[in-house]
C-alpha cells in the first residue's frame, strides 16, 4: 500500500484522514517519521499554510506528503476566525477558549451562517497539488455533543439537526470540508497512479 505522511499535530484530524484513507494508502503521521517539531503557520491563507506545512516535511524528510490547513469562516465576522481559527482566543490553541470567544462575539447577531474551510496541499514528485473542501452551515447558541473537536459542538450543517460534535463520526467523516478535499485527493492520486 502506497504510503504518504500527513503533516499535522492534531490527532482528531488524523484520525478522521486515516478513516476516510482507509484500504487505499497507509498514512504516516509525523511521529511515524519523527518529526518532532512545530512547523510555523506564518501565512496568511490557508493554501499558503497548507503549502508551508507539506513542503517543510516534503523538503526535510523526503516523503511524499500532505498538509490540510482548516478553519471556521463566520459570515458576521467578516471571515474570522478563518486562518487563525486554531489559536482564536490565544496560542494555547485551546477549542474550549475558542469556542467561549466565539460565541460572545456572537451574542445576540441574528445572522449565524458560517462555513467550514479546508485546503489540502500534497507535494510530490517536487509538485504541489491543492485541492479544497467546503460546508457550510449554521453557529448554534450553546456547544452541544461530545463528538468531533475544534468547534464541532457549536457547528450545524446545512440540512442538519444535530452539530458536527453530536453526529457519528462516519457521518461527520462523509459530509465535513475534510472529507470533501480528501476525496478529491484520493481522485488525483487514483489518477496517477494508473
Ligand atoms: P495542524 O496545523 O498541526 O494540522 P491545527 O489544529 O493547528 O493542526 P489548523 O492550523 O488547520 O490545524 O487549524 C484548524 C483549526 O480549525 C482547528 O484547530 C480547529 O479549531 C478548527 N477546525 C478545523 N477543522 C475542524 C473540524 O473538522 N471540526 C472542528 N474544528 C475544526
Amino acid at each position: 500500500m502506497k504510503e504518504l505522511v500527513f503533516a499535522t499535530n492534531n490527532k482528531h484530524k488524523l484520525e478522521e484522514v486515516r478513516a476516510i484513507l482507509k484500504n487505499r494508502f497507509k498514512v504516516l503521521g509525523l511521529s511515524d517519521i519523527s518529526c518532532n517539531e512545530e512547523i510555523a503557520e506564518t501565512a496568511d491563507t490557508f493554501e499558503g499554510n497548507a503549502l508551508l506545512k507539506a513542503e517543510y516535511v516534503y523538503k526535510k524528510y523526503g516523503f511524499p506528503c500532505f498538509a490540510d490547513d482548516s478553519g471556521l469562516e463566520v459570515a458576521a465576522l467578516n471571515g474570522a476566525p478563518g486562518v487563525k481559527s486554531a489559536r482564536y482566543a490565544g496560542e494555547t490553541k485551546n477549542s474550549l477558549d475558542n469556542i467561549q470567544k466565539l460565541l460572545q462575539e456572537l451574542q445576540g447577531v441574528q445572522n449565524r451562517s458560517a462555513c467550514f474551510r479546508t485546503v489540502i496541499a500534497l507535494m510530490m514528485d517536487d509538485q504541489v497539488h491543492y485541492f479544497d473542501g467546503k460546508i457550510c452551515g449554521t453557529i448554534t447558541e450553546k456547544p452541544r455533543g461530545s463528538g468531533g473537536f475544534g468547534y464541532d459542538s457549536v457547528f450545524v450543517p446545512e440540512a442538519y439537526l444535530s452539530t458536527f460534535a453530536q453526529l457519528r463520526p462516519e457521518e461527520k467523516n462523509k459530509i465535513s470540508h475534510r472529507a470533501i478535499a480528501i476525496n478529491k485527493l484520493i481522485c488525483h492520486l487514483n489518477k496517477n497512479s494508473e
